[in-house]
Protein backbone atom coordinates (compact mmCIF):
# COMPACT_ATOMS: atom_id res chain seq x y z
CA UNK A 1 0.00 0.00 0.00
CA UNK A 2 0.92 3.41 -0.31
CA UNK A 3 -0.15 6.66 1.02
CA UNK A 4 -1.63 5.49 4.48
CA UNK A 5 -5.20 6.44 5.22
CA UNK A 6 -4.10 9.73 7.59
CA UNK A 7 -1.71 10.93 5.14
CA UNK A 8 -4.92 10.98 2.28
CA UNK A 9 -6.72 12.85 4.82
CA UNK A 10 -4.53 15.34 5.36
CA UNK A 11 -3.62 16.16 1.90
CA UNK A 12 -7.24 16.12 1.10
CA UNK A 13 -7.92 18.63 3.87
CA UNK A 14 -4.93 21.05 2.62
CA UNK A 15 -5.94 21.00 -1.54
CA UNK A 16 -9.40 22.28 -0.14
CA UNK A 17 -7.53 25.13 1.27
CA UNK A 18 -5.94 26.17 -1.78
CA UNK A 19 -9.74 26.29 -3.74
CA UNK A 20 -12.04 28.83 -3.86
CA UNK A 21 -15.07 28.04 -6.40
CA UNK A 22 -17.85 25.30 -6.13
CA UNK A 23 -16.11 23.31 -9.52
CA UNK A 24 -12.88 23.01 -7.76
CA UNK A 25 -13.98 21.62 -5.03
CA UNK A 26 -16.81 19.04 -6.72
CA UNK A 27 -13.27 18.17 -8.70
CA UNK A 28 -11.18 17.62 -5.43
CA UNK A 29 -14.61 15.93 -3.80
CA UNK A 30 -14.30 12.91 -6.72
CA UNK A 31 -10.62 12.36 -6.86
CA UNK A 32 -11.32 11.67 -3.00
CA UNK A 33 -14.71 10.10 -2.68
CA UNK A 34 -15.35 9.19 -6.58
CA UNK A 35 -15.48 5.66 -8.27
CA UNK A 36 -11.43 5.77 -8.30
CA UNK A 37 -11.08 7.98 -5.72
CA UNK A 38 -7.96 8.16 -3.21
CA UNK A 39 -10.13 6.79 -0.37
CA UNK A 40 -12.28 4.42 -2.23
CA UNK A 41 -9.53 2.98 -3.87
CA UNK A 42 -8.35 2.68 0.00
CA UNK A 43 -10.95 1.33 1.26
CA UNK A 44 -11.18 -1.49 -1.78
CA UNK A 45 -7.22 -2.66 -0.53
CA UNK A 46 -8.53 -3.17 3.10
CA UNK A 47 -9.40 -6.84 1.89
CA UNK A 48 -5.81 -7.01 1.22
CA UNK A 49 -4.49 -7.11 4.71
CA UNK A 50 -4.52 -9.40 7.19
CA UNK A 51 -7.59 -10.23 8.14
CA UNK A 52 -7.08 -8.82 11.93
CA UNK A 53 -6.23 -5.61 11.04
CA UNK A 54 -9.30 -4.92 8.53
CA UNK A 55 -11.89 -4.16 10.84
CA UNK A 56 -10.21 -1.14 12.49
CA UNK A 57 -8.71 0.00 8.62
CA UNK A 58 -12.09 -0.31 7.72
CA UNK A 59 -13.36 1.35 10.57
CA UNK A 60 -10.97 4.28 10.47
CA UNK A 61 -11.58 4.78 6.63
CA UNK A 62 -14.99 5.15 6.65
CA UNK A 63 -14.52 7.96 9.24
CA UNK A 64 -12.49 10.00 6.90
CA UNK A 65 -14.86 8.98 4.23
CA UNK A 66 -17.34 10.70 6.10
CA UNK A 67 -14.94 13.41 7.35
CA UNK A 68 -14.43 14.37 4.47
CA UNK A 69 -17.61 14.33 2.13
CA UNK A 70 -19.10 16.87 5.16
CA UNK A 71 -15.79 19.00 5.07
CA UNK A 72 -16.71 19.18 1.12
CA UNK A 73 -20.11 19.69 1.19
CA UNK A 74 -19.97 22.59 4.17
CA UNK A 75 -17.18 24.44 1.95
CA UNK A 76 -19.58 24.41 -0.91
CA UNK A 77 -22.44 25.48 0.71
CA UNK A 78 -20.73 28.38 2.26
CA UNK A 79 -19.46 29.39 -1.00
CA UNK A 80 -22.73 29.20 -2.39
CA UNK A 81 -24.57 31.22 0.13
CA UNK A 82 -21.84 34.04 0.01
CA UNK A 83 -23.00 34.13 -3.67
CA UNK A 84 -26.53 34.27 -3.40
CA UNK A 85 -25.54 37.00 -0.08
CA UNK A 86 -23.05 38.87 -2.47
CA UNK A 87 -26.19 38.87 -5.37
CA UNK A 88 -28.38 40.61 -2.96
CA UNK A 89 -26.16 43.38 -2.00
CA UNK A 90 -25.41 41.59 2.04
CA UNK A 91 -22.56 42.24 3.06
CA UNK A 92 -21.95 39.25 5.70
CA UNK A 93 -18.88 40.43 7.27
CA UNK A 94 -21.00 43.13 8.91
CA UNK A 95 -22.02 43.03 12.64
CA UNK A 96 -25.46 42.59 13.03
CA UNK A 97 -28.33 45.31 14.57
CA UNK A 98 -28.32 45.94 18.00
CA UNK A 99 -31.64 44.97 19.68
CA UNK A 100 -32.39 47.71 21.62
CA UNK A 101 -34.04 47.51 24.58
CA UNK A 102 -36.96 49.30 25.37
CA UNK A 103 -38.09 50.88 28.87
CA UNK A 104 -40.56 51.97 31.26
CA UNK A 105 -42.54 55.05 30.85
CA UNK A 106 -41.68 57.80 33.79
CA UNK A 107 -44.62 57.61 34.46
CA UNK A 108 -44.87 53.27 35.34
CA UNK A 109 -41.68 53.94 36.46
CA UNK A 110 -42.94 57.06 39.56
CA UNK A 111 -46.25 54.63 39.79
CA UNK A 112 -44.13 51.67 40.50
CA UNK A 113 -42.18 54.39 43.43
CA UNK A 114 -45.26 55.19 45.15
CA UNK A 115 -46.64 51.89 45.23
CA UNK A 116 -43.26 50.06 46.71
CA UNK A 117 -43.39 52.88 48.96
CA UNK A 118 -47.07 52.47 50.57
CA UNK A 119 -46.57 48.28 50.34
CA UNK A 120 -43.82 48.66 52.82
CA UNK A 121 -46.28 51.28 55.19
CA UNK A 122 -48.33 47.70 55.19
CA UNK A 123 -50.89 48.98 52.29
CA UNK A 124 -52.55 46.66 49.75
CA UNK A 125 -52.43 47.70 45.66
CA UNK A 126 -55.97 47.16 43.93
CA UNK A 127 -57.52 48.56 41.12
CA UNK A 128 -60.77 48.50 39.02
CA UNK A 129 -62.59 50.24 36.23
CA UNK A 130 -61.54 52.98 34.06
CA UNK A 131 -65.49 53.05 32.82
CA UNK A 132 -67.85 53.47 36.03
CA UNK A 133 -71.02 54.28 36.83
CA UNK A 134 -72.18 57.82 38.13
CA UNK A 135 -72.73 56.29 41.57
CA UNK A 136 -68.95 54.82 42.29
CA UNK A 137 -67.85 57.77 40.69
CA UNK A 138 -70.13 60.77 42.76
CA UNK A 139 -72.70 59.68 44.50
CA UNK A 140 -71.07 57.02 47.29
CA UNK A 141 -68.37 60.00 48.17
CA UNK A 142 -71.37 62.53 48.53
CA UNK A 143 -71.24 64.34 45.61
CA UNK A 144 -74.06 66.70 45.51
CA UNK A 145 -76.26 66.17 42.36
CA UNK A 146 -75.49 69.77 41.50
CA UNK A 147 -71.87 69.82 41.87
CA UNK A 148 -69.35 71.22 39.48
CA UNK A 149 -67.30 68.16 39.17
CA UNK A 150 -70.15 66.22 37.62
CA UNK A 151 -70.79 68.56 34.65
CA UNK A 152 -70.29 67.77 31.15
CA UNK A 153 -67.16 70.50 31.15
CA UNK A 154 -65.40 68.34 33.78
CA UNK A 155 -66.57 64.58 33.05
CA UNK A 156 -66.22 62.42 30.32
CA UNK A 157 -69.86 60.97 29.89
CA UNK A 158 -70.61 57.92 28.18
CA UNK A 159 -73.81 57.89 28.70
CA UNK A 160 -76.09 59.68 31.22
CA UNK A 161 -75.21 56.64 34.03
CA UNK A 162 -71.73 56.06 32.99
CA UNK A 163 -68.57 58.33 32.88
CA UNK A 164 -64.63 57.56 32.62
CA UNK A 165 -63.53 58.01 36.26
CA UNK A 166 -62.67 61.62 37.29
CA UNK A 167 -60.20 59.90 40.04
CA UNK A 168 -59.11 56.40 41.48
CA UNK A 169 -61.69 56.99 44.62
CA UNK A 170 -64.24 54.30 43.32
CA UNK A 171 -61.71 51.57 43.50
CA UNK A 172 -62.01 52.01 47.31
CA UNK A 173 -65.48 52.80 47.55
CA UNK A 174 -66.04 48.87 45.65
CA UNK A 175 -63.40 47.51 48.28
CA UNK A 176 -64.91 49.08 50.94
CA UNK A 177 -68.39 47.47 50.05
CA UNK A 178 -66.81 43.88 49.66
CA UNK A 179 -64.98 44.00 52.52
CA UNK A 180 -65.25 45.43 56.96
CA UNK A 181 -62.45 47.34 58.22
CA UNK A 182 -59.54 47.42 58.87
CA UNK A 183 -58.78 48.44 55.01
CA UNK A 184 -55.56 49.86 54.23
CA UNK A 185 -55.43 49.87 50.91
CA UNK A 186 -53.88 52.16 47.50
CA UNK A 187 -55.33 52.82 44.06
CA UNK A 188 -53.14 53.78 41.07
CA UNK A 189 -54.57 54.11 37.57
CA UNK A 190 -55.61 56.05 34.74
CA UNK A 191 -58.33 58.76 35.33
CA UNK A 192 -60.09 60.87 33.15
CA UNK A 193 -60.96 64.95 32.82
CA UNK A 194 -62.45 67.01 30.06
CA UNK A 195 -59.76 69.40 30.21
CA UNK A 196 -56.64 70.18 28.11
CA UNK A 197 -54.23 72.92 28.05
CA UNK A 198 -50.34 73.62 28.50
CA UNK A 199 -50.88 72.20 32.42
CA UNK A 200 -54.10 69.50 31.75
CA UNK A 201 -54.13 66.20 29.82
CA UNK A 202 -57.17 64.64 29.26
CA UNK A 203 -55.96 61.28 30.13
CA UNK A 204 -53.73 61.27 33.86
CA UNK A 205 -52.23 59.03 36.47
CA UNK A 206 -53.56 59.07 39.91
CA UNK A 207 -52.75 57.24 42.87
CA UNK A 208 -55.38 58.01 45.84
CA UNK A 209 -54.68 56.14 49.56
CA UNK A 210 -57.05 54.98 52.07
CA UNK A 211 -56.95 53.48 55.46
CA UNK A 212 -59.72 52.57 57.72
CA UNK A 213 -59.66 51.31 61.07
CA UNK A 214 -60.82 52.06 64.70
CA UNK A 215 -59.28 54.83 66.21
CA UNK A 216 -57.57 56.28 63.17
CA UNK A 217 -56.80 59.93 63.61
CA UNK A 218 -55.62 63.14 61.34
CA UNK A 219 -52.27 62.10 63.04
CA UNK A 220 -52.02 58.84 61.52
CA UNK A 221 -52.57 60.54 58.02
CA UNK A 222 -49.79 63.06 59.05
CA UNK A 223 -47.24 60.27 59.73
CA UNK A 224 -48.14 58.14 57.06
CA UNK A 225 -47.91 61.15 54.44
CA UNK A 226 -44.70 62.73 55.88
CA UNK A 227 -42.91 58.77 55.59
CA UNK A 228 -43.72 58.60 52.15
CA UNK A 229 -42.85 62.19 51.37
CA UNK A 230 -39.29 61.58 53.29
CA UNK A 231 -38.90 58.64 51.03
CA UNK A 232 -39.90 59.68 47.56
CA UNK A 233 -37.89 62.83 48.00
CA UNK A 234 -35.65 62.90 50.74
CA UNK A 235 -35.73 63.48 54.68
CA UNK A 236 -35.42 67.47 54.36
CA UNK A 237 -38.45 68.00 52.60
CA UNK A 238 -41.09 69.28 55.05
CA UNK A 239 -44.94 69.10 54.80
CA UNK A 240 -47.59 71.47 55.25
CA UNK A 241 -51.02 71.41 55.53
CA UNK A 242 -53.62 73.58 54.56
CA UNK A 243 -57.27 73.54 55.28
CA UNK A 244 -59.23 72.74 51.98
CA UNK A 245 -62.50 71.14 50.80
CA UNK A 246 -63.63 68.21 49.32
CA UNK A 247 -66.65 66.40 49.17
CA UNK A 248 -65.60 63.29 50.26
CA UNK A 249 -63.63 64.61 53.17
CA UNK A 250 -63.69 66.19 56.86
CA UNK A 251 -61.44 67.98 57.60
CA UNK A 252 -60.29 68.03 54.09
CA UNK A 253 -56.24 69.14 53.69
CA UNK A 254 -54.14 70.13 50.97
CA UNK A 255 -50.69 68.44 51.15
CA UNK A 256 -47.17 71.41 50.59
CA UNK A 257 -43.72 70.28 50.28
CA UNK A 258 -40.55 72.20 50.45
CA UNK A 259 -39.65 73.58 46.81
CA UNK A 260 -37.62 70.33 46.10
CA UNK A 261 -35.51 73.16 43.46
CA UNK A 262 -34.95 75.75 45.55
CA UNK A 263 -35.90 74.70 49.28
CA UNK A 264 -38.03 77.69 50.45
CA UNK A 265 -36.31 80.59 48.83
CA UNK A 266 -38.59 80.70 45.89
CA UNK A 267 -38.39 80.13 42.34
CA UNK A 268 -39.97 79.73 39.02
CA UNK A 269 -41.31 76.21 39.87
CA UNK A 270 -42.89 76.98 43.52
CA UNK A 271 -44.13 80.14 41.90
CA UNK A 272 -41.74 82.51 44.74
CA UNK A 273 -44.13 80.61 47.64
CA UNK A 274 -41.19 77.76 48.53
CA UNK A 275 -43.73 75.41 48.86
CA UNK A 276 -45.23 72.63 46.32
CA UNK A 277 -48.60 71.57 46.24
CA UNK A 278 -48.52 67.81 46.07
CA UNK A 279 -51.43 65.75 47.92
CA UNK A 280 -55.34 66.04 48.60
CA UNK A 281 -56.30 64.52 52.10
CA UNK A 282 -58.87 64.22 55.09
CA UNK A 283 -60.54 62.41 57.06
CA UNK A 284 -63.14 60.24 55.01
CA UNK A 285 -66.79 62.17 55.85
CA UNK A 286 -69.18 59.90 57.54
CA UNK A 287 -71.44 60.29 55.06
CA UNK A 288 -69.13 57.92 52.58
CA UNK A 289 -68.88 55.31 55.55
CA UNK A 290 -72.86 55.22 55.93
CA UNK A 291 -72.70 54.41 51.83
CA UNK A 292 -70.52 51.42 51.88
CA UNK A 293 -72.02 50.37 55.31
CA UNK A 294 -69.69 51.15 57.71
CA UNK A 295 -70.60 51.99 61.65
CA UNK A 296 -69.24 55.35 62.09
CA UNK A 297 -69.62 55.09 65.49
CA UNK A 298 -66.57 52.51 65.41
CA UNK A 299 -64.50 53.51 62.60
CA UNK A 300 -62.58 56.39 61.46
CA UNK A 301 -60.40 56.48 58.60
CA UNK A 302 -57.80 58.85 56.30
CA UNK A 303 -57.70 59.14 52.51
CA UNK A 304 -55.03 61.02 50.27
CA UNK A 305 -54.73 61.39 46.18
CA UNK A 306 -51.82 62.47 43.87
CA UNK A 307 -50.84 63.24 40.76
CA UNK A 308 -48.52 61.23 39.08
CA UNK A 309 -47.50 63.50 36.18
CA UNK A 310 -47.04 66.10 39.13
CA UNK A 311 -44.47 64.01 41.20
CA UNK A 312 -42.68 62.99 37.84
CA UNK A 313 -42.55 66.27 36.88
CA UNK A 314 -41.13 67.32 40.38
CA UNK A 315 -38.99 63.91 40.49
CA UNK A 316 -36.97 64.71 37.46
CA UNK A 317 -37.12 67.89 36.90
CA UNK A 318 -39.39 67.80 33.69
CA UNK A 319 -40.89 71.34 33.03
CA UNK A 320 -43.33 70.44 30.14
CA UNK A 321 -46.27 67.70 31.29
CA UNK A 322 -47.01 67.47 27.39
CA UNK A 323 -43.40 65.39 27.02
CA UNK A 324 -45.19 62.35 28.76
CA UNK A 325 -47.82 62.49 25.79
CA UNK A 326 -46.02 62.83 22.46
CA UNK A 327 -44.38 59.07 22.62
CA UNK A 328 -40.68 60.89 21.82
CA UNK A 329 -38.39 57.61 21.95
CA UNK A 330 -35.47 60.15 22.85
CA UNK A 331 -37.44 61.93 25.51
CA UNK A 332 -39.28 58.29 27.04
CA UNK A 333 -35.34 56.57 26.96
CA UNK A 334 -33.28 58.65 29.23
CA UNK A 335 -35.50 57.12 32.51
C1 LIG B 1 -56.34 65.31 45.10
C2 LIG B 1 -57.30 64.98 46.17
C3 LIG B 1 -58.12 63.19 47.45
C4 LIG B 1 -59.35 61.44 48.46
C5 LIG B 1 -58.66 61.94 47.41
C6 LIG B 1 -60.93 59.63 49.02
C7 LIG B 1 -61.37 58.38 48.68
C8 LIG B 1 -62.39 57.82 49.37
C9 LIG B 1 -62.96 58.46 50.42
C10 LIG B 1 -62.50 59.70 50.72
CL1 LIG B 1 -62.94 56.28 48.93
N1 LIG B 1 -61.50 60.27 50.03
N2 LIG B 1 -59.91 60.18 48.34
C11 LIG B 1 -59.47 62.20 49.62
C12 LIG B 1 -58.91 63.45 49.68
C13 LIG B 1 -58.22 63.97 48.58
O1 LIG B 1 -57.43 63.62 46.36
O2 LIG B 1 -55.93 66.42 45.01
N3 LIG B 1 -55.99 64.36 44.26
C14 LIG B 1 -55.07 64.56 43.19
Amino acid sequence: MGKSIEEIKTQALAELETVSSIDDIKALSIRYLGRKGLVTLFLRDISKLPEKERPAAGKNTNQVKKLLKETFDRAESLITERAVSAEKGIDVSLPGRPVSAGSFHPVSLITEQISDIFSRLGFNIAEGPEVETDYYNFEALNFPKNHPARDMQDTFFVSDDIVLRTHTSPIQVRIMEKQPPPIKVIAPGRVYRCDSDLTHTPMFHQVEGLMVDEGISFGNLKGILTSFVHQMFDEKTSLRFRPSFFPFTEPSAEVDILCVICRGKGCRVCSQTGWLEVLGAGMVHPAVFENVGYDTARHTGFAFGMGVERIAMLKYGIDDLRKFFENDINFLGQF
